[in-house]
């Protein structure tokens, strides 16, 4: 045997993660279950490095030096499963099984669990950066045992991407915490994307400019502190013209019905077990949801009124440069608040999504370290933005933060923002745009900012019709009013 590491699973992922590895000198064996993707990828790509194809798992497994490292790249759920049940009983112990796909961190979880038993390393590691991330460099989110870690790495560190001669790729801790924090990290790009389509939305109707015209709005934020990917793809979807009939913008042709894979789902489902109002993820999960809803927005349309001034731009053939229900001479300021109400939401869907993996830590005993994911989410994945580099600072500063946004600067810059934040929301509301993301943000804000929260109703409701008891503000213990009785009130503990 020869190969220092194998890759099984040559589809899209798989075969760029498995050339990446073999490009920095690692001897690769590769393997798929139709032996045709392992052959096509040798021959096409044989040299760049030291492949090692193997046509079935038995052949694949003897390639491998002993304790054998594989990197399986299948589809998630059921094919991983299956791929694990074909390799186990061909492994030693000590062999450190890895899985790189979109798993869910309680599969991984159960699989770490069964395979333990057999003296097998099983690592989780969660890979983002779509295609071209696997192949020049992802963003890599491995967990498993710190014996799994110490050999696996390096090899990690050698294939993600570098930000300033970091790596992005860290022992995140075991089990599942990998795959935990790559499906938090996916919640976040939900949030993200919902928020820039938010700003979006209001700018075109606002504003009645041309998406054209607003990717030069977006292109500009792209060189403050709003710097990331998703804002400079939004810039370049928004100038696209439509291919069939080019002057026609692309976003006006598109279906307005967005899809999802999953992620976004099991990070809400997992925030509501965890008890975290990751309510900037769920806003995003829930709007996504409601586009697909078909039939009950056509059902609505022309029935359910809106506020009657609001002119219509941007529907396909519509009249552009009609202006919006912004006044021309205010384009200026609208654009600077839209922009304030996107930072200052995005710092809030952070925020959560921070409380979430602290959450999660707390919960299973991952020990993670949140600073350290900021610092590997700042290249290759599809949330890399300069503001990561803050989040690093704050946890940096102070590893106990109770919320991103008590970070003095995450604080300044949100108190900076939160009139136009507030104006903002207005003006959706009055122009019946909806920004979910830009209001329950806000909400949130003002939730989390309050001296005094309407809970306290909620309590006494709760022990009126569910003797559920109450706490008070004055002494200790828990407390309950005889409601159809006296109204006396009596103590518990
Ligand atoms: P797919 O998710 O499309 O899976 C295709 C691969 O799974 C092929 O190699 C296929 O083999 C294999 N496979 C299946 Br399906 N069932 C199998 C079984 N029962 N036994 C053995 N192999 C089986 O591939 P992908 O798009 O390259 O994604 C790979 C992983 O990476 C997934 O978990 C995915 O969620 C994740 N992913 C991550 C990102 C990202 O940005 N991080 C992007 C896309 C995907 P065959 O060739 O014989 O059919």
């Amino acid at each position: 045997p020869t190969a220092q590491i194998g890759v099984t699973g040559l589809a899209t992922m798989g075969r760029n993660l498995a050339r990446n590895i073999a490009r920095h000198g690692y001897v690769t064996a590769v393997h798929n279950r139709t032996e045709s993707k392992t052959k096509a990828l040798v021959g096409e790509f044989g040299h760049e490095g030291t492949f090692v194809p193997a046509a079935t798992a038995e052949e694949f497994v003897a390639s491998l030096t002993v304790p054998r490292t594989i990197i399986i790249m299948v589809k998630a759920g059921a094919p991983t499963d299956a791929v694990i049940d074909e390799l186990a009983p061909l492994l030693e112990e000590g062999d450190i099984l890895v899985d790189g796909g979109n798993a869910h961190f309680a599969d991984t979880r159960r699989r770490e669990v069964a395979l333990r038993e057999r003296g097998i390393h099983f690592a989780g590691v969660g890979i983002s950066g779509g295609e071209e991330g696997a192949l020049l460099g992802p963003s890599i989110m491995p967990g498993g045992s710190e014996h799994a870690y110490a050999k696996l790495g390096p090899i990690l560190a050698d294939i993600a991407v570098d930000v300033d001669g970091t790596p992005c790729s860290t022992h995140v801790g075991p089990d599942g915490a990998g795959h935990f924090v790559k499906m938090v990290h996916n919640g976040i790009e939900y949030a993200d994307m919902q928020l820039i389509a938010e700003a979006y939305d209001l700018l075109r109707h606002g504003l009645g400019w041309t998406p054209e015209r607003l990717a030069e709005v977006f292109e500009s934020w792209n060189s403050g502190d709003l710097e990331s990917f998703l804002i400079e793809i939004t810039a370049r979807v928004l100038r696209a013209g439509d291919p069939s009939q080019p002057e026609r913008p692309l976003v006006d042709v598109i279906v307005d019905e967005a899809e999802q894979k999953g992620t976004g789902r099991w990070t809400v489902q997992t925030a509501l077990d965890l008890g975290t109002p990751v309510s900037g993820i769920a806003e995003a999960v829930f709007a996504r949801a409601l586009s697909g809803s078909a039939a009950q927005r056509r059902a609505a349309q022309g029935v359910l009124p809106g506020p009657a001034e609001v002119p219509a731009v941007g529907e396909p053939g519509g009249e552009e440069g009609a202006g919006g229900f912004v006044d021309a001479a205010d384009a200026e300021s609208f654009v600077e608040d839209v922009r304030a109400a996107l930072y200052a939401s995005k710092v809030v869907a952070y925020a959560q999504g921070f409380d979430m993996i602290r959450a999660g830590s707390v919960e299973y005993g991952w020990g993670i370290d949140p600073g350290a994911m900021a610092t590997i989410w700042r290249g290759g994945c599809i949330i890399r933005a300069r503001f990561l580099d803050r989040i690093r600072e704050a946890y940096e500063k102070q590893p106990d933060l109770p919320s991103l946004l008590v970070d003095p600067y995450f604080a300044g810059a949100v108190a900076a923002g939160q009139e136009a934040w507030r104006r903002v929301v207005v003006q959706s509301v009055q122009s019946g745009i909806p920004a979910p993301g830009f209001s329950s943000a806000l909400a949130y804000y003002d939730g989390l900012r309050r001296e005094r929260s309407s809970a306290a109703l909620v309590q006494g409701l709760r022990d009126l019709f569910g003797a559920h008891t109450y706490r008070r503000v004055d002494r200790p213990g828990s407390f309950h009013i005889d409601w159809s009785g006296d109204l006396s009130e009596s103590q518990f503990s």
